[in-house]
């Protein structure tokens, strides 16, 4: 009979035992059920913020046309654990820029009384590109434009240019380059040889559809005339000071002009033989005729222009040929043109303002 309690409370002693082995083998379980919960949960947020980071590069090296992180107008939704802020977002895709322009004043008062300096108009165009390149911020301008300016010593002419230009291009939305081409040496001057290597030398920077050809001496008085190109070759300068704010005569394309690269292309170019002063804007306006295109033109009120007043250049006196030449531009426009140009580049300087770009155009 003695035995018997005894060997109850072994057998109970030993089944408390199993049960606590019994609940720490559950608790065991539970605890590691649980991490591997944890760890399953983390690296699936890990996955998920590498894709994130994978389709975010793949965004930021594409070559072709930027495209929306995050659709538009709603902000973005980066995952909280991908490490990945908003504020690095690459490339947004921009809407298009306007036909016309909201930033526009119209009317405006030039005169060049007051002189200049560069360092001022840097000062007050900060947003421009090394080299005068400039495109909008908030849209995606309609066109890309190079300016290309025939140039030989008229720094003080340029430094006006400068001045009224860059904030006009600017409110007009354009992305746009500005090529000032530099007749290196003291030969006679050959303003449309000039013109060419601008569209040649601009092309090679960046991939211009429309190309606008200054001389440096003229400020549009109104920035709705809009330094772009048209559906027909655009003559800019129609309303200028020097001619009582008319037309000199009705086939005038010499000042200011617009062109796109087909209608360029078209006309094979401009003339580079026409050395010294008169004629090759006659030529040009006659290439264009032969082609069957007409000219586009702003309202007088649109077009009005100031010259800067200037003696006659030395090494540009007016040409003796340029009357015979223009008498025969059908016959000539396609062997001499943008096919037969010849120049070397001495120099190219980026400026903040502009580019220069001084070349050896050679001699008569
Ligand atoms: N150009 C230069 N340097 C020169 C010659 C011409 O930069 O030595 C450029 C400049 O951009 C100029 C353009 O070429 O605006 C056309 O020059 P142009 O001399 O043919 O025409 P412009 O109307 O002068 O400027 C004409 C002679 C004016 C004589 C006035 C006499 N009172
Ligand atoms: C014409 C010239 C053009 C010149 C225009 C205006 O006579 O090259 O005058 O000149 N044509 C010929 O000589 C054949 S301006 O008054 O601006 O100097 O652009």
């Amino acid at each position: 009979m003695s035995t018997e309690p005894a060997n109850f409370s072994l057998l109970h002693r030993t089944c408390k035992l199993v049960v606590l082995l019994c609940l720490l083998h559950i608790s065991i379980t539970v605890v590691f059920y649980v991490r591997s919960l944890d760890i399953r949960l983390a690296f699936v947020q890990n996955q998920q913020s590498h894709v994130n980071v994978t389709e975010r590069n793949q965004f930021t090296f594409r070559t072709g046309p930027a495209e929306a992180v995050t659709p538009k107008g709603e902000p973005g939704k980066g995952h909280p654990q991908s490490g990945v802020q908003e504020a690095e977002d690459p490339v947004k895709k921009l809407d298009k820029c306007p036909e016309t322009s909201p930033l526009l004043v119209g009317p405006l008062r030039v005169e060049f009384t007051t002189s200049v300096s560069l360092e001022e108009i840097t000062k007050s165009n900060a947003n421009l590109r090394p080299g005068g390149r400039f495109k909008p911020k908030d849209c995606e301008a309609l066109q890309k434009v190079a300016i290309i300016i025939p140039f030989r010593k008229r720094d003080e002419h340029l430094k006006y240019w400068l001045y009224y230009l860059h904030p006009i291009l600017q409110r007009q939305q354009l992305d746009y380059g500005v090529y000032v081409i530099n007749q290196d040496g003291d030969e006679i001057f050959n303003r449309a040889k000039l013109l060419n290597v601008g569209y040649k030398e601009a092309l090679k920077e960046y991939d211009y559809n429309c190309f606008v050809f200054s001389d440096v001496d003229l400020i549009p008085m109104d920035d709705r005339n809009i330094y772009k190109c048209f559906s027909q070759p655009r003559h800019l300068s129609v309303s200028m000071d020097k001619f009582g704010f008319r037309l000199p005569y009705n086939q005038y394309f010499g000042g200011v002009s617009s062109m796109s690269k087909e209608q360029y292309l078209k006309i094979n170019g401009f003339p580079n033989n026409y050395w010294g002063w008169g004629g090759e804007d006659d030529d040009i306006y006659n290439r264009l005729a032969s082609k069957g295109m007409s000219i586009s033109r702003p309202n007088g009120e649109v077009g009005k222009c100031r010259m800067i007043r200037h003696e006659r250049d030395k090494q540009n006196e007016a040409n003796p040929q340029r009357f015979n030449r223009i008498a025969h531009t059908r016959e000539t426009m396609h062997k001499d043109g943008i096919n037969s140009l010849s120049y070397k580049v001495v120099k190219l300087d980026k400026f903040d303002l502009f580019t220069k770009i001084t070349v050896d155009v050679g001699k008569p």
